[in-house]
């Protein structure tokens, strides 16, 4: 069953960018309603664990360096067929495959530094939403 939520970071390098106002301003326009967010920065540990599906992967290194460059904003987004939806309104991981209009092919700079995240299952969205925030940050 579709639990209508997501859960998305706007990484190091949107902040870095000032991209902040106009990445909301899309996830706004896209109808999606804000559940929780934060400005954070994550760990070496964080990082690692939320993303320990790819740690055998050549890329999980940078991975790890990247997402732990500077602050984030993490969110939890609520909206009917959150998870697809938003994976469409972000477009592909890497930003030359993005399609046009998309978060990452506005705003990603490469396939490694791409902007946002987003859940790729419920599953997902449940499990890193709550890495993130506990339940009474969640409205
Ligand atoms: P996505 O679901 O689109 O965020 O992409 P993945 O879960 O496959 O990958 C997570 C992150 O690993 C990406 F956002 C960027 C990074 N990555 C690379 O740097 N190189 C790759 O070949 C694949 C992913």
């Amino acid at each position: 069953m579709s639990t209508n939520r997501t859960f998305t970071m706007l990484k190091p390098d949107s902040v870095e960018n000032g991209h902040i106002g106009a990445i909301l301003e899309k996830i706004n326009a896209a109808g999606f309603r804000i559940v929780a967010m934060k400005m954070t920065q994550m760990t070496q540990h964080d990082a690692e664990a939320f993303y320990a599906v790819h740690n055998e992967r050549p890329f999980f290194g940078e991975l790890v360096k990247f997402m732990t460059r500077g602050p984030i904003v993490a969110a939890i987004l609520e909206k009917e067929n959150a998870v697809d939806d938003f994976r469409t309104l972000i477009g592909a991981t890497n930003p030359e495959d993005a399609a046009e209009g998309t978060i990452r092919q506005l705003f990603a700079t490469s396939m490694g530094e791409n902007a946002v995240h987003g859940s790729d299952s419920d599953d997902n969205a449940a499990i890193e939403g709550a890495f993130h925030f506990s339940g009474r940050e969640q409205f």
